[in-house]
C-alpha cells in the first residue's frame, strides 16, 4: 500500500521566474508532490540548491541513478530514503544531485506516505501531539537582496496574535495595506514597488520603515483588539564587510550592532529579530540574546541553516533563542526533524519559513503544525505565499 511504485521529476517555474523542480511520488494507494523553493539571501553553509553540473544534469542523474533505487522502497521509511539520497549524492553539500532535487523527493515521499495511509499530512508528521497553529509572520516592507532600492534591513514583518489563525492572517493583510497608505500619505513623492515576497519596497530609511510598520501594526491592533507586533529580519551578512555592518546611514562594529538592535527592540517592542549579525558571529548573537532575549525572540537563519551541528554550537554559546526552519537549507526531512528536535530539547522556539523564491506548494503549513512552530514566516500577500496561509485556514477549520 505504501510501497513506492513510481517517481517523476519535472522542471517548473518559481515565483521569481527561475527554474526549480517538482517531484511526484506514487505508491499503490497514494501520491505526494513537492515543489522546491529557492533563497536569494542564502547562508554560505546551506546545501547547494542546484547541482554543480547545472539543473538539467541534476535531473538526468536523478532519473538515471535515484529513481531506480527508490522505486520499491516503503514510503513510510523516511529515514532510509533520506540516507540513501545522501549516499547517492556522495557530497557534504549535496552539490552532485542538488539540495532542491533531494528536498523535493524527500518531502514528496512523506506526503505520499500520508496520502497512502489516508491521514492529513500534518497528522502524519506530528501525530496527535501537535495541533496548535502558528502565528503568521508576514513581510510587509523591505529590501535587502529581495528588491532593488529598498531598505538595507531585509524585512520588516508583522506578527498578529489573534485567538484564531484566520483572524491573525487577515490582520496581517490589513497591516500590509496600512503600510501602503501610510507611505502614500507621509511620502507622496516616493514610488512604491513590491519585492520578491510581496512586501512593499520604498526609498525610506530603516528608521522610517520601522516607524511606518509599527504605526501600521498599532492601527490594526486597535481595530482588531489583539496584539499585533512588528519584527525584523536584518539578514546582516548581506551588508557585513571587513568586520563592520555598513548601513546606508551608519557603520557599526559588533558592539554598535548589539546596541542598535537593543535600541530598536526597546523603542518598537519587537516580537523578534532575525539574523542581526554576520552568519559566523555566534558571539554577537550571544551578547544580544543575553541582553534582550527574555522579551524578544532572537532567531538564527543564515547562521544555523537548519543544521543541527551549527545549532548545537549556538546552544552551547547561548546564541539566539529561536531558529528559522527551511528544509531546503539542509536537504532532507530527516535532517530537518533532527534540527527541530534539538531546538525543542534546548528550549529554542522554531519558526517554519518560506524562501524568497517560492512555489505554490503548501507543505510548510503542515510542517509548522507538526513542528510546534511558534510562527510561520511566509509573507502576507501574493499567490505563492497565500497558498500556505490559506492551507492553514483550511486546517484550522478541520481542527
Ligand atoms: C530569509 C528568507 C525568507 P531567502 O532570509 O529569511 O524570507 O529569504 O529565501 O532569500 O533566504
Ligand atoms: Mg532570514
Amino acid at each position: 500500500m505504501t510501497i513506492i511504485e513510481d517517481v517523476v521529476i519535472r522542471k517548473i517555474l518559481d515565483s521569481r521566474g527561475n527554474p526549480t523542480v517538482e517531484v511526484d511520488v506514487w505508491t499503490e494507494s497514494g501520491m505526494g508532490r513537492f515543489g522546491a523553493p529557492s533563497g536569494a539571501s542564502t547562508g554560505i553553509h546551506e546545501v547547494k540548491a542546484f547541482p554543480d553540473g547545472g539543473l538539467d544534469k541534476g535531473i538526468s542523474i536523478f532519473r538515471e541513478e535515484v529513481v531506480p533505487q527508490v522505486v520499491g522502497l516503503d514510503s513510510v521509511d523516511q529515514e532510509e530514503l533520506d540516507l540513501l539520497l545522501t549516499d547517492i549524492d556522495g557530497t557534504e553539500d549535496l552539490s552532485r544531485i542538488g539540495g532542491n532535487l533531494v528536498v523535493a523527493l524527500s518531502l514528496a515521499n512523506s506526503k505520499a506516505a500520508a496520502d497512502s495511509l489516508g491521514i492529513p499530512y500534518y497528522r502524519y508528521l506530528g501525530g496527535m501531539m501537535h495541533v496548535d497553529l502558528p502565528y503568521p509572520m508576514g513581510n510587509v516592507l523591505g529590501g535587502g537582496k529581495h528588491a532593488i532600492g529598498g531598505t538595507d534591513i531585509q524585512e520588516f514583518l508583522t506578527v498578529p496574535q489573534g485567538e484564531t489563525f484566520i483572524d491573525s492572517v487577515f490582520a496581517g493583510a490589513a497591516v500590509h495595506k496600512h503600510v501602503a497608505s501610510i507611505i502614500g500619505k507621509r511620502y507622496p513623492d516616493v514610488a512604491l514597488g513590491k519585492g520578491d515576497e510581496g512586501a512593499w519596497v520604498a526609498k525610506v530609511s530603516n528608521d522610517e520603515a520601522m516607524e511606518i510598520v509599527t504605526t501600521a501594526c498599532n492601527e490594526v491592533s486597535d481595530e482588531v483588539g489583539f496584539p499585533v507586533q512588528a519584527a525584523i529580519d536584518v539578514a546582516a551578512s548581506s551588508f557585513f564587510k571587513d568586520g563592520k555592518y555598513h548601513y546606508a546611514d551608519r557603520t557599526l562594529d559588533r558592539e554598535g550592532q548589539v546596541a542598535y538592535m537593543a535600541e530598536l527592540y526597546d523603542k518598537y517592542d519587537l516580537f523578534s529579530i532575525e539574523d542581526p549579525f554576520d552568519e559566523e558571529d555566534y558571539r554577537g548573537l550571544a551578547d544580544l540574546t543575553e541582553q534582550i532575549g527574555d522579551g524578544c525572540l532572537i532567531i538564527g537563519d543564515d547562521i544555523f541553516v537548519t543544521n543541527d551541528e551549527r545549532l548545537e554550537k549556538g546552544i552551547e554559546m547561548g546564541s539566539a533563542n529561536a531558529i528559522l526552519i527551511k528544509p531546503n537549507q539542509i536537504g532532507t526531512l530527516t535532517r530537518t526533524i533532527d534540527t527541530v528536535r534539538l531546538a525543542q530539547e534546548a528550549g529554542y522556539q522554531n519558526v517554519i519559513s518560506h524562501r524568497s523564491g517560492e512555489t505554490t506548494d503548501p507543505a510548510i503549513a503542515h510542517l509548522g503544525i507538526a513542528f510546534g512552530s511558534i510562527c510561520i514566516k511566509t509573507g502576507a500577500v501574493s499567490g505563492e505565499r497565500i497558498a500556505k496561509l490559506n492551507e492553514l485556514i483550511r486546517i484550522e477549520e478541520e481542527l
